[in-house]
């Protein structure tokens, strides 16, 4: 009995001093100054050259919707391999295509209320369009890895962009493998940058991107 007791002391009292796992995660946490635009929002930003994790994209969920003769999302960056559904929740109808070499469609006409989806199995920027309404315009970025983000109004992002990662589907994203990386932008009006960055074992690496006008260079080669 008195052993028993004594070896439950034991069991407790190395339980008590255990390190607890911290919660912490590694991340990029970052702010963009877009000189020259009239906001740092829609700039996409995301880790060159990043390790893959393996990501499951069956329950993913991806929409560009069509409202007021506007895409919405401005920019929608997805992972490759990833549906996009093309809702036309308008009063209007549209046709909605793409030219882009990363992929060529053209949904056709078709009405408010109806939909229809597209599966972007290649990496890269997709241009979209309408055919009836020349003023709409937004982008679909087929990305390689899940280390993403677009810019908020106030120019902030997240690396990885956990919030925006569930919201569509995916979950398991939760951190970046500690180490030197170095940060990429797209945005149609600024030129793209690098920037490295050290993402810490336990702890959130900040970065500030200043970032000029001027022609982007392509997403990827
Ligand atoms: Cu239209």
């Amino acid at each position: 009995m008195k052993i028993s007791t004594l070896t439950r002391w034991i069991v407790m009292l190395l339980f008590l001093s255990w390190p607890f796992p911290q919660a912490v995660a590694s991340t990029i946490s970052g702010k963009v100054n877009a000189k020259g635009l009239r906001s740092a929002a829609n700039i996409l930003i995301y880790l060159n050259k990043a390790p893959r994790p393996e990501m499951d994209i069956s329950s993913a969920k991806f929409s560009m919707d069509q409202q007021n003769l506007t895409f919405i999302p401005h920019v929608l960056p997805i992972p490759v391999g990833a549906t996009v559904l093309f809702p036309n929740n308008d009063k209007v109808d549209h046709n909605v295509f793409s030219l882009s070499r990363t992929k060529k469609f053209n949904l056709g006409s078709y009405k408010p209320g109806q939909s229809q989806n597209v599966v972007f199995d290649k990496p890269g920027i997709v241009e979209l369009r309408c055919d009836v309404h020349a003023e709409m315009l937004a982008y679909i970025m087929v990305m390689k890895t899940p280390y993403f983000a677009v810019t908020d109004a106030q120019g902030r992002f997240t690396i990885p962009d956990t919030r925006y990662l569930e919201a569509h589907g995916i979950t398991g994203i939760t951190d970046l493998p500690a180490g030197e990386y170095t940060l990429k932008n797209r945005h149609a009006k600024l030129k793209t940058g690098k920037q490295k960055v050290t993402v810490p074992a336990n702890g959130t690496a900040e970065v500030e991107l200043n970032l000029m006008r001027g022609r982007p260079s392509v997403l990827y080669k």
